[in-house]
């Protein structure tokens, strides 16, 4: 049976000799305007679509194949008796091969000085369509939409028939194509506005963003900002809060909103974060929203102060009140008495946001996402939950239980501080937090001064550390501090000298196996 190819492409490079090629094979050569006319010149039998169809190309070229007798050609089952049929008492022909490259649009508007008109007059329908139509019948109907295809289907055509995998991979191929155009498109005309002039931050950003609102600057007043929020945002996460009161969120707040949610929705018991500059300055468990929050702030009150603060209980009026005697920039928990309401009504200023906690208490993100120079760094989530099970004594000390749960409500926290992160612990709350130092040794240092400036004792102290000791110096300042058991991912070149330091201080040490940096 005679094959037929429709063929229709903008750039007509490599169209010729695969038009040859199939003429040779006794393909039929059906084209738009274009690209008939270049065959035509070049003495190949060539039947215009508009001949075709008994239709003439119209309004400029904008419909040329928008037509039954090529869609129905693409589309009919070969195997199916009703759409033969149909075919048939409406005298449409089918068509086997189509070769469709777009409108250039993403060369249009890649050009300086293009115009929205431009554009959109470089938008494609109709090529799209034929692709679509030829992708979805991918079983009877080979797609090409790449000249780097053309040689691969002439081969085996040669050999005898196009293979079941190749016209699959073509119409996925297909499919790519057209979602990459949909989106070129998408992107392009997001950040313009109706008269044509840019936009400064986008509607929707490749399609899979869309902008929830501009901010009023970014990390400091000179630095422009907005805020996306995913096409499908995860339950619980941050985007899906609801502002009950308090001023517009800043683009610091956000952030800071999102590492206390994020960290507070991990733990199991009523649990009370407090965030400054991204870091936990004061995490603790309690029998209650109140008991929670009034440890967590006495970690740290001077850092606490304009704290972003997050709890994984309701907030009630005996939490409330205690949490409006400090000056707070953001209140985040999955509900609100009316009483605690009412609290905060009278502190007109404080944003408060009220988040469902999702059910499955799984983090909001499955990709973490960086910016480098021209570049993204992309990595699965950190979403390592290590169990109690897990864990390996390493000390001639054995644990007791009541520190292996201060241990790993320790790893738990550590996890949400900036590395090099180190993290004392007691009685379910923190005690002293070093974050973001470059040496662990000063980390260790700091954490230990921080808890003497707040009053706070670390004898008996439970410590993590976000990563290995490299030496054993950041374990003696551990102990000179007060710590007893310390749990740590191990892995050193000189875990045996760390090991024997801590057999020498008297500490249990454990070891995770797995390592939780964060920068
Ligand atoms: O303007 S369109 O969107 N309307 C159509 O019906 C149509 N059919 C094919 N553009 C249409 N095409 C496109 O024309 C093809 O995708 C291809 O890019 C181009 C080929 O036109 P020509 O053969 O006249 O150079």
């Amino acid at each position: 049976m005679k094959l037929t190819a429709l063929l229709s492409v903008s750039d007509k490079t490599g169209v010729l000799e695969l038009a040859r090629e199939l003429h040779a094979l006794g393909v039929r050569l059906l084209s738009t305007g274009g690209t008939a006319k270049l065959l035509a010149e070049a003495g190949l039998p060539v039947t215009e679509v508009a001949d075709h169809t008994g239709f003439p190309e119209m309004l400029d070229g904008r419909v040329k194949t928008l037509h039954p007798k090529i869609h129905g050609g693409l589309l009919a089952r070969r195997e199916v008796p009703q759409h033969m049929a149909a075919l048939a008492a409406h005298g449409i022909d089918t068509i086997d091969l189509l070769v469709v490259n777009l409108y250039p649009f993403e060369a249009t508007v890649a050009k300086p000085g293009c115009t929205l008109e431009e554009a959109i007059e470089n938008i494609d329908i109709g090529g799209p369509a034929m692709v679509r139509s030829a992708a979805k019948n991918w079983q009877d109907v080979a797609v090409l939409t790449d000249a780097s295809q053309y040689a691969g289907v002439v081969a085996e055509l040669k050999a005898g028939g196009i293979s079941k995998a190749t016209r699959f991979a073509l119409a996925v191929a297909a499919f790519n194509r057209i979602s990459n155009y949909d989106a070129a498109i998408s992107d392009h005309l997001s950040a313009l506005q109706a008269d044509g002039s840019k936009a400064e931050f986008p509607a929707q950003s490749n399609g899979r963003f869309v902008k929830l609102q501009d901010l009023r600057y970014g990390e400091n007043p000179h630095q422009a900002a907005a805020f996306y929020r995913d096409l499908q945002p995860a339950p619980g996460s941050l985007v899906t809060a609801v502002q009950l009161q308090g001023k517009e969120l800043s683009y610091n707040n956000i952030a800071d909103a999102d590492a206390a949610w994020e960290c507070v929705k991990s733990f199991d018991g009523a649990a009370c974060v407090i965030v400054k500059h991204a870091n936990p300055c004061g995490v603790a468990l309690g029998a209650d929203a109140a008991e929670a929050y009034a440890k967590a702030f006495k970690t740290d009150p001077t850092s606490a102060f304009g704290g972003i603060i997050a709890f994984n209980v309701p907030v009630d009026a005996a939490a409330a009140q205690l949490v409006a005697k400090q000056f707070v920039e953001v209140l985040i928990a999955p509900a609100f008495s009316d009483e605690a309401r009412a609290v905060f009504a009278a502190k007109a200023n404080t944003r408060v946001l009220q988040i469902a906690l999702p059910t499955d208490r799984a983090p909001a993100n499955t990709h973490d996402i960086k910016r480098v120079g021209s570049g993204l760094l992309i990595q699965s989530a950190d979403n390592r939950v290590l169990d109690a099970s897990e864990l390996k004594v390493v000390s001639k000390l054995k644990p007791t239980p009541a520190q292996i749960a201060d241990l790993l409500f320790a790893w738990k926290v550590a996890k949400f501080v900036k590395s090099n992160a180190i993290v004392f612990c007691g009685g379910g709350m923190t005690l002293g937090v070093g974050a973001g130092q470059m040496s662990r040794l000063d980390s260790a240092r700091i954490a230990s001064i921080k808890a003497g400036h707040a009053g706070l004792s670390l004898q008996g102290s439970a410590v993590a550390s976000d990563a290995f000791f490299p030496f054993r110096d950041g374990l003696d300042v551990l102990a000179d501090a007060g710590a007893t058991c310390v749990i740590q991912p191990g892995g050193s070149m000189r875990d045996d000298e760390v090991i024997q330091a801590a057999d020498e201080r008297g500490i249990a040490m454990v070891l995770t196996g797995v390592r939780h940096f964060r920068h």
